[in-house]
């Protein structure tokens, strides 16, 4: 593997996903791979959040081997282009730069890095290019988890540190102690939440403070903790717990990604959202609820159902429809459901952790996304395939 230089362009819409997908890819890219990655972003405040020690006061920094520049609205006019530029999510590239990678001998590979879907359409449009006005191609390059996508951003030593984790029940007891997290009885379910605003959540807590055994509820800081106060009849902050029958609430900081990692590996199930936590709920091999981002004309349900077909294949008949429409009751925001919901999802739950920890290796097998980006490039930069 030759050691290339990339560009990856970032900007943060409205969450963290965007810059949480091209964070952890860039630090794969140097980390398992020798690449030289600069990353531009246009919020590092919101980029702060998930990687602590940043300091978004500075036009240009390394951390983890990885050069982070700010990407101003006036863009660099010295800039010249790597190898590589990706521009991630169909971000708008500045003029100048569409300039420089025209000019620039020899011309760069440029490539859009899309969101990741389970739909089946993306595979005959992975990889095509598509002819820009700078007079440049640009390749589309899908994350899909079908053998012809462009795979799941997976780091290669996170099922080994995961495995170990889980193996020692010590390390999410020190870590709930870390976290504040009040005692609880040996039979209490541990559940992370981290999903958006849905009018399906005061059902669900009802269900869990009505329900016959103890749940302790995990919220990390974000838009879902803001959420609970109408429920609860007060504000939770993180630090904060509080307590409604059967259900423990606690409040949690926000983390780098690595802390939050920790915490889905420690939890029994978990409420993730959009696209890197729904994945990293999947490497935690634990159960758990994917709110997808929503989006116009309920494409995101379509979304939702073509992952669901994939993922529930290792699962009997009832198991599936309970886990299907648990997904769609609470995605769909049906709030008096979640009674019905939740007890059946319990009755399927030791069937759902054992698929979980065996959905990791089959979905993995034809190489993580890094992997196969790497190889992707290699192909068409060595032999023009
Ligand atoms: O923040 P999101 O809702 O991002 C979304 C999706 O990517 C969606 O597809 C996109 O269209 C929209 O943004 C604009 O959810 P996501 O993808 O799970 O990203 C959250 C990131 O936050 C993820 O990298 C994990 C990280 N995180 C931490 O690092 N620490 C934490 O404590 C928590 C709770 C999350």
């Amino acid at each position: 593997m030759h050691k290339r230089h990339w560009d990856i362009f970032c900007t943060v819409v409205d969450n963290y996903g965007d810059i949480g997908v091209t964070w952890r890819l860039a630090r794969q890219l140097v980390a398992e791979f020798g690449q030289s990655v600069r990353l531009w972003v246009d919020d590092l405040a919101s980029f702060a959040r998930l990687c602590p020690d940043l300091d978004p006061a500075l036009p240009q920094q390394t951390r983890q081997g990885v050069a982070i520049c700010r990407w101003d609205p006036e863009f660099d006019p010295a800039w010249q282009p790597g190898e590589l530029v990706i521009e991630a999510f169909a971000c708008q590239l500045p003029d100048s730069a569409l300039r420089a990678m025209a000019q620039a001998s020899p011309r760069p590979l440029w490539l859009n890095l899309e969101y990741l879907s389970a739909e089946a359409w993306i595979d005959d449009c992975h990889g095509l290019p598509s002819l820009q006005s700078n007079g440049l191609a640009k390749y589309f390059f899908f994350p899909g988890f079908s053998p012809r996508s462009g795979g799941l951003l997976c780091e290669g030593s996170l099922t080994a540190q995961r495995q170990a984790w889980q193996a020692d029940p010590t390390r999410r007891q020190a870590l709930f102690a870390q976290l504040g997290v009040p005692a609880q009885p040996s039979n209490c379910r541990y559940v992370s939440l981290f999903t958006y605003e849905t009018a399906a959540l005061p059902g669900l807590l009802q269900a869990w403070a009505d329900g016959e055994d103890p749940i302790c509820l995990l919220v990390p800081e974000g838009r879902v903790l803001a959420s609970l106060q109408p429920w609860l009849d007060q504000p939770l902050k993180a630090g904060d717990s509080a307590r409604r029958g059967q259900l423990q609430l606690v409040g949690l900081p926000m983390t780098d990604q690595a802390g939050y990692d920790r915490l889905l590996w420690s939890c029994d199930l978990n409420l993730v959202r959009g696209e890197d936590s729904f994945l990293r709920a999947q490497w935690a091999a634990r159960p758990f609820l994917w709110h997808i981002y929503q989006q116009e004309d309920d494409i995101h349900l379509e979304k939702l159902q073509a992952f669901m077909a994939r993922y529930m294949t290792g699962l009997s008949v009832e198991a599936r429809q309970a886990l299907l429409d648990f997904h769609l009751a609470y995605d769909r925001g049906e709030a008096e459901q979640m009674a019905i919901q939740w007890p059946q999802w319990c009755q399927h739950s030791t069937e759902y952790l054992d698929w979980a920890q065996r959905w990791p290796a089959q979905v993995l097998s034809g190489g993580d996304l890094a992997s196969r980006l790497v190889q992707w490039v290699e192909n068409r930069l060595e032999y023009g395939v």
